[in-house]
């Protein structure tokens, strides 16, 4: 991982992953130029769901936000790249997909702001990406090696 390279934490939700969107999401970051160093196909059960959402645990969209994340499997995935949290943010769009500009994931795919596809990160929260990325993958699931395009990339 070289110096400007940041890594970011991201998974197709319920809903995208039984639209068969998966593949898609996937392709959007790979022809963007970011790696993938880790993903894997879980079931997130309500304790996990609760740790990765504890910030919402007092709004009242909650219990609907843990119901809706434990409804099926999402896939969870590591990308990397130069400040990958915010490109990556800039990709999948606004929370709510009415706001999400087409061309974004949320905007290309959603139509409801509680099931909106895909989450990722937020770069406006420092050390999001890292927290949640030690919450869903042990440190010997990211795997490490290169990217034939880099050096064209950066
Ligand atoms: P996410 O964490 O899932 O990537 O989404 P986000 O950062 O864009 O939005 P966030 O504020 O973290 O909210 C998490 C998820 O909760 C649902 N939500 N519902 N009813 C509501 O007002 C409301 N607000 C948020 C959304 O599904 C959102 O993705
Ligand atoms: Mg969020």
């Amino acid at each position: 991982m070289s110096h400007h390279d940041e890594r970011t934490f991201v998974m197709v939700k319920p809903d995208g992953v039984q639209r068969g969107l998966i593949g898609e999401i996937v392709s959007r970051f790979e022809e963007r130029g970011l790696k993938l160093v880790a993903g894997k196909f879980i079931q997130i059960d309500r304790e996990l769901a609760h740790e990765h959402y504890g910030e919402h645990e007092d709004k009242p969209f909650f219990d609907d936000l843990v119901e809706f994340i434990t409804a099926g499997p999402v896939f969870a995935m590591v990308w990397e790249g130069a400040d990958a949290t915010r490109q990556v943010r800039s990709m999948v769009g606004e929370t709510d997909p009415a706001e999400s500009a087409p061309g974004t994931i949320r905007g290309d795919f959603g139509l409801d702001l509680g099931r909106n596809v895909i989450h990722a990160s937020d770069h406006e929260d420092e050390g999001a990406n890292e927290r949640e990325i030690d919450l869903f993958f042990e440190e010997d699931e990211l795997l490490d090696y290169e990217r034939i395009d880099a050096a064209w990339l950066y």
